[in-house]
Order: C-alpha cells, then sequence, then structure tokens
C-alpha cells in the first residue's frame, strides 16, 4: 500500500508538532510505522491523503456513530455557520440541548457544557469537591478520564501505551489527592473507603472502561460502588464520554440501571465536534458558578455551531430507536465471525464486548482489570494492527483502546472486517 504522502507529512509534522501528533496515540508508537493522515470521510470509509480507503472502527474515538458526513449533521452545521461562528453568550439551542440531555440520561436534572470530555472530568470533581468540602478522589486503575492532573494516576488510553500512566508535570499534593483501585475489586474500595473515612469527595470511572481497552464491569460492580458512595456521602462520577449514548440512548446508566450522582459527557453531544458536558443531580450541580461558589468558565463553551451538530444528532438518536437495535446486531454479528474464526485457527484470545464497543486482546486471560489487560501479547497486536490497516481496516493503534462500531457498517462490511479479521491473525500467528 502508498502511504508516501502520508510519511512525508509525518515527517515534516515532527519538526513543528511534538512527535508529530496532537494527541499521542495516532502517533502510531505503540504499533510501530508511520500514521497515516486522513483527508476525508463518508459513511463507514475514511480516506488518507494517498487515496486509500479503510473501513473505519475508530470513528472517533466514538461519536461518529451514524457513520461519517451525516447528511442533518451536515445540513445544520451548514445553515448553522451563515450567523457567525462563536458569541460569547447564550443562544436558544445550549437551552435545547440542555433540556434534551435531561430527558435522554437518566441521572441528569442539570447540566452545564464545556468543550471536551477533560474540561468535563476536570470540572465535575471540581464540584463533587466543592459540594462535600472534602479533597481526594478515588479512580481506578486503567481508567483514562482526560489528561487533567488529577487523572493522570494509574491512567490507561495513551498514558498507558506510552508507559506514563503516572505522568511527571503533575505535583505530589496532587497525586496525593488521587487514590487508585484496581477496577472490578469492591473489596479494595472499601478498604480505601475506610482507610480514608470522611476525605474521599469523588469516585469516578468509566461504568465500562474503553481506555484500557473495553472492559465490563462484573456483575454487581457498579451498584456495589453505588451503596459505598451513599453510605459515605461520596459523589459518585459515571464518565460516559465512550459510553453516554452509545451503549443505549441514555448510555450505559441507562443500560446497567445504575443512577451516578454527576455525569460527564464528551464529542458525541457535538456530533463529532469538540464539546463536553458534566451534569447530575440539581443540589450538586446548583453548586455551581454563578449559581454557587464553584468557578468554572468558558467562552467556547455552548458554541453555536457544536451545538447546532450535537443537537441534530442526539434528536436523531432520541427519535430513532432502531439505532441501537442496528448497533447490537453488528456487535453480535462481528463477535460471533471472530470468534469462530479463532475456533478455527485454534486460537483462544479474548475479546471484550458490549453493543457497539468491543478490543480483541492477544491473551487467553479473562480481561476484567488492567493487569489482565495488559497481559496482552503488545508486539503481536502491533502486527496484526498492519495486517488489518492492509486489508483496508482502519483500527484504534494500540491495544488499549476499545473499537467503535457505528450505523454506517452495513452486514457486507462487517463480513469484510470478519475476513480480514481471519486473514491477519493466520498471517501473524502463522
Ligand atoms: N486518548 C484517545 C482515545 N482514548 C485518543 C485521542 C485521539 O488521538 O484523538
Amino acid at each position: 500500500m502508498n502511504i508516501s504522502t502520508s510519511q512525508a507529512l509525518f515527517e515534516k509534522a515532527q519538526h513543528f508538532i511534538p512527535g508529530g501528533v496532537n494527541s499521542p496515540v495516532r502517533a502510531f508508537r505503540a504499533v510501530g510505522g508511520s500514521p497515516i493522515f486522513i483527508k476525508s470521510a463518508k459513511g463507514p470509509y475514511v480516506y488518507d491523503e494517498d487515496d486509500n480507503e479503510y473501513i473505519e472502527l475508530i470513528n472517533s474515538w466514538g461519536p461518529m456513530i451514524l457513520g461519517h458526513g451525516h447528511e442533518l449533521i451536515q445540513k445544520a452545521v451548514s445553515d448553522a455557520i451563515q450567523h457567525s461562528f462563536s458569541f460569547g453568550a447564550p443562544t436558544r439551542r445550549e437551552v435545547e440541548m440542555a433540556e434534551l440531555i435531561t430527558t435522554m440520561v437518566p441521572s441528569i436534572e442539570k447540566v452545564r457544557m464545556v468543550n471536551s470530555g477533560t474540561e468535563a472530568t476536570m470540572s465535575a470533581i471540581r464540584v463533587a469537591r466543592g459540594f462535600t468540602g472534602r479533597d481526594k478522589i478515588i479512580k481506578f486503575e486503567g481508567c483514562y478520564h482526560g489528561h487533567g492532573d488529577s487523572f493522570l494516576i494509574a491512567a490507561g488510553s495513551g498514558a498507558v501505551t506510552f508507559g506514563t500512566p503516572d505522568s511527571p508535570g503533575v505535583t505530589k499534593g496532587v497525586a496525593n489527592d488521587t487514590l487508585t483501585a484496581p477496577y472490578n475489586d469492591l473489596a479494595a474500595v472499601k478498604k480505601l473507603v475506610d482507610a480514608n473515612k470522611g476525605h474521599i469527595a469523588a469516585l469516578i470511572l468509566e461504568p465500562v472502561v474503553g481506555n484500557m481497552g473495553c472492559v465490563l464491569p462484573a456483575e454487581g460492580f457498579l451498584e456495589g460502588l453505588r451503596k459505598i458512595c451513599d453510605e459515605e456521602g461520596i459523589v459518585f462520577i459515571f464518565d460516559e464520554v465512550m459510553t453516554g449514548f452509545r451503549l443505549s440512548k441514555g448510555g450505559a446508566q441507562e443500560r446497567f440501571g445504575i443512577k451516578p450522582d454527576l455525569t460527564t459527557l464528551g464529542k458525541i453531544i457535538g456530533g463529532g465536534m469538540p464539546v463536553g458536558a458534566y451534569g447530575g443531580k440539581a443540589e450538586i450541580m446548583n453548586w455551581v458558578s454563578p449559581l454557587g461558589p464553584v468557578y468554572q468558565a468558558g467562552t467556547l463553551s455552548g458554541n453555536p455551531i457544536a451545538m447546532a451538530a450535537g443537537l441534530t444528532m442526539l434528536n436523531y438518536l432520541n427519535e430513532h430507536p432502531e439505532v441501537y437495535t442496528k448497533l447490537e446486531l453488528s456487535g453480535h454479528r462481528l463477535v460471533n465471525g471472530f470468534t469462530n474464526s479463532m475456533k478455527k485457527l485454534g486460537l483462544n484470545y479474548t475479546i471484550n464486548s458490549i453493543g457497539s464497543m468491543y478490543t480483541l486482546f492477544f491473551t487467553d486471560q479473562a480481561v476484567t482489570d488492567f493487569p489482565s489487560a495488559k497481559s496482552s501479547n503488545l508486539p503481536l497486536f502491533g502486527k496484526y494492527f498492519h495486517a488489518m490497516l492492509d486489508r483496508g481496516i482502519y483500527m484504534g493503534p494500540s491495544q488499549f483502546e476499545s473499537m467503535f462500531l457505528s450505523t454506517a457498517l452495513e452486514d457486507s462490511h462487517i463480513d469484510r472486517i470478519i475476513e480480514a479479521n481471519e486473514e491477519s491473525l493466520k498471517e501473524v500467528i502463522g
């Protein structure tokens, strides 16, 4: 495959951008080789600068749930730009967006728009600290909540991919206020809470993890955490940047029937534009300025173009339940296909999946937490990644990421992915 234009761009990029990319995972360092530079995308396909076509499994890490270039969203954006790009003042669509989010997400009574998932999680823990008057938070090993200082302790995604789960630059004070527990280990959480009684403001997690690869909560785990938080007056936060509006219309919380106190949301509510939000119980959100004393602000928050795209996307999801049926069926078809191929090839790797999220881990251990995710054979994943890319399948370039399906994938596309997977496995194992 000719990727010479991408290679030339990457070469040049490294002179001007740290590592040649604006977000580390994209650099392909975990899988080797040179990143492909994307020129355009439509439906289930992305096209690179050398005009190669790929079936897409990143989907901007989640938000392109309807595939790329959806006509309704494109129209909403092109209509909105006729009225300028940013006002730094309130607009009608922000009200409509807030109302729609509170209708769709079971636990959200009030919501504040920000510009990214990172801003959302940083703001949510600040409010939790203000509300409780406590300093410490609990997060889980391998969960990633953006690049806010408090979260770069035992962090997943790019942080683990590049071997810096505890980033330099985070002060000792911040690190001391972040306690970590193993995912799916209720007893460890109980022990941490007992040892820090009255000091824990918030417990934050990805209700389904996407950032150490796809890892599901064990039976009773979310319920157990809810109970501990209730007993100890801890603000329970679901980071639904990846799962929100994806695992169901109301996200993971609707799917599992657990209501957190606060929820963080990301790019999907901008239809792919740069947006985030945090929201939850009114009694907590009332602490946010200007109603309450916890400060958080932003000129671009509720940006009119992003709101136009996001509102159109969320209205569509709200009115088309068949989206979720299709995503479930596509997920099942793909996982069944992968499982059959592995049986045929005598392989026993682990596939974790739920709805339209999945990860194939190159380990035969059950992957339920950070250590088991890290038991994967990473060099083998790198070879597999390139074998898939050569066959026109564009995946997340790290073992520690989830893949995301979109409704633009028809059965024929899923079958192509299954076929590419089988051939790639044969190639890299053989
Ligand atoms: N850390 C992101 C996925 N978990 C990747 C962000 C990006 O490169 O866009």
